[in-house]
């Protein structure tokens, strides 16, 4: 290539050199997460131009070399040189980089008119990339390599649309995980549509035998997100609440109605990028929310003067919320950069909540009794839950014997080399507690099927025997109480039946431990146990298949004949305590799967214990079917 490199064209191969030598400052990691980002920082630019006014639709595949192309309706981005880099400003956008990467330090940028951050980011970490943009006529195109560009802009042919199109190809010496997601892509662009009314976003996958189709557009945008996230309850009333305003730059959109489960499920966002943290937006919602209803109900008599005020939580249980605020320059706080820390952020949420939500009541008294008579249902309750829950409260060691009989517990005081196995009905415990290994490992059975969390309110959760004795046993307390240093074992393994009935066992088990712990799962402390399938014999030689796929293996090397005697085991139960040892408690022959969660799909994982634990069967049903396997949000390893 004949092109000479000047000062400016130097600083550009460093910054994006230093991309590539530390990728995990710019994208946060190079593991399957880190690259689904190049994704989203791609179509962030392309919802820019939506939110800017100027584009409708953009369109995102996945294409069978599992590159990635998104396809704009915008403007284009513009191709005339840039007169202080001389380089087209195309060039500028893919090659440099923008101050302060995402994630080390420095400016937190945002989508939200900013644009081209991270595109040159996702160019340097790219085996290839190629640039298509349609205005005036004309087709634009470039490609670059590794980030390097092979060529100038240059003008290939011409166009009656206007628009972007970027390819792009992921470079397989960075990162661990190149094979795309379906279902993580189609989230988080599902997402995107519910917070950008009226934009449409296609999703395609055009990966052979992975031939599938999204589209994502939402007119009435968080209030059907509302309604969507409530889709596995029963709507307490019929309408979403919905409430829009800007204060200074601040604007503010809050969309909520409240179902008849007992769950808060308030999700915030900061300029479309998810706030699991929360912050200042999520605390001025709280406070407008517990102010507004507290002073429609003493005005109205509901609640009397010798009557104590409703707590923020008495209001927000079964409450499902979206609050999403546009703010032109976030500052975010805490360890993970991840909490909105704006002072005007509050008061602009506060205030337009407030407002809006005293009219609303005003104009509309039978959705406001229903409501706070809720509320108020959830503060007895709550007074009954917390004497129940003072039961619960581990007493210091020198108290002593309070954990429960039942439990097999181990020898060892160090937790990290603790583990407790929680097992499904008895005569599985019996064994279990032969098989075991004093030392380290403790066996906890339960009785029966364990309580649905998601059907009941926290005072008969925590009168329930199986789910205190868990508590216990653990050690850690439960919500604001929890206290992960205080965990007794560093694992939590469940170890159920490998059938139907077992599989809901687990699931009801996850359930009590996301809604009650969910640092347990997030720390990576829960595990579930896997016992084989069959138990095959042959000549006094004994193997074991823990799926079909295994036990065709193992037929094929033994041969099928006569001698060889198959059985299927049906429960824990048709193991003795030598077998239960070998194959499932034994940490040098077991199989552990490590169930794991993350925050950036809050909601939807929130959407998945309802919907699995739910009344409603036909959504349920649509769910499994959609996901084929429940542990997608999960994602058991
Ligand atoms: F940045 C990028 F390459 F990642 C990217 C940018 C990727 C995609 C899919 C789309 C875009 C993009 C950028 N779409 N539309 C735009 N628009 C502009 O860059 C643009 C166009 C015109 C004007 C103007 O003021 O006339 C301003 C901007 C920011």
């Amino acid at each position: 290539m004949s092109q000479e490199y000047g000062a400016d064209q130097i600083q550009i191969l460093e910054g994006l050199e230093a991309v590539r030598k530390r990728p995990g400052m710019y994208i946060g990691s190079t593991s399957a997460r880190g690259l689904h980002h190049l994704v989203y920082e791609i179509v962030d630019n392309a919802v820019d131009e939506a939110l800017a006014g100027y584009c409708t639709e953009i369109d995102v595949s996945i294409n069978p070399d599992n590159s990635i192309t998104v396809i704009d309706n915008g403007r284009g981005i513009p191709v005339e040189i840039n007169k202080k880099k001389g380089i087209s400003t195309v060039e500028v956008v893919f090659t440099i980089l923008h101050a302060g990467g995402k994630f080390g330090g420095g400016g937190y940028k945002v989508s939200g008119g900013l644009h081209g951050v991270g595109a040159s980011v996702v160019n340097a970490l790219s085996d290839y990339l190629e640039v298509v943009v349609e205005l005036d006529g004309k087709k634009h195109f470039q490609r670059y390599e590794r980030g390097k560009v092979i060529k100038p802009l240059q003008v290939i042919g011409e166009s009656d649309r206007t628009g972007t199109t970027i390819t792009f190809l992921p470079d397989k010496s960075i990162f661990e995980e190149t094979v795309f997601d379906y279902n993580t892509l189609r989230q988080r662009l599902r997402e995107m549509a519910f917070l950008t009314k009226g934009l449409k976003i296609n999703l395609h996958d055009k990966r052979e035998n992975h031939i599938r189709d999204d589209v994502f557009h939402y007119e009435g945008g968080i209030k059907e997100y509302v309604q969507y996230l409530n889709q596995s309850n029963e709507a307490l009333y019929p309408e979403v609440l919905y409430f829009e305003g800007s204060v200074g730059d601040v604007s503010v959109e809050v969309a909520m109605q409240h179902n008849d489960g007992y769950n808060e499920g308030c999700y915030s966002f900061v300029n479309n990028i998810t706030t699991p943290e929360g912050g200042t937006h999520l605390v001025g919602f709280r406070n407008a929310l517990t102010k507004t209803f507290n002073a429609y109900a003493r005005k109205n008599r509901m609640l009397k003067d010798n009557e104590p005020n409703l707590e923020g939580e008495d209001i927000r249980e079964g409450l499902t919320a979206i609050i999403s605020i546009k703010i032109p320059e976030p500052q975010f706080e805490g360890q993970t950069k991840q909490k909105l820390g704006n002072s005007e952020a509050r008061g602009a949420v506060d205030s337009t909540v407030s407002e809006q939500l005293t009219y609303y009541l005003e104009q509309n008294p039978s959705t406001a009794k229903i409501i706070i008579e809720k509320s108020v249902l959830s503060q007895r309750a709550r007074d009954a839950a917390r004497k129940a829950r003072d039961l619960t409260r581990r007493k210091s060691p020198l108290e002593g014997h309070s954990l429960p009989g039942k439990l097999a517990d181990c020898s060892d005081k160090n937790p990290e080399n603790c583990e407790i196995y929680i097992v499904e009905g008895d005569s599985a415990g019996g064994s279990a507690k032969t098989a075991r290994t004093r030392a380290t490992q403790a066996i906890l059975p339960l009785r029966g099927k364990i309580l649905n969390v998601e059907k009941a309110r926290l005072d008969r959760i925590l009168t329930n025997a199986e789910i205190r004795a868990m508590i216990t046993c653990f050690g850690t307390g439960i919500h604001e109480d929890f206290d992960i240093s205080k965990l007794r074992y560093h694992k939590i393994i469940i170890m159920t039946d490998a059938d139907v009935d077992g599989a809901h066992i687990s699931t009801l088990l996850l359930t009590f431990f996301y809604r009650f712990m969910p640092e347990l799962i997030k720390q990576g402390h829960v595990y579930l146990a896997m016992p084989p399938l069959y138990k095959i014999e042959k000549n006094k030689n004994v193997w074991y298949a823990y799926n079909d796929d295994e036990l065709n293996n193992i037929l094929a090397e033994v041969g099928r004949d006569n001698n060889n005697k198959i059985q299927r085991y049906k429960g824990l139960g048709e193991m003795d305590a030598e077998q239960l040892w070998e194959t499932t408690m034994d940490p040098q022959r077991r199989i552990l799967r490590r169930v794991n969660m993350d925050d950036d799909n809050a909601s939807e994982l929130n959407l998945t214990f309802t919907t699995l634990m739910g009344d409603d069967v036909e959504p349920r049903r649509k769910f499994i079917e959609e996901n084929a396997k429940y542990a997608e949000n999960i994602d058991i390893t």
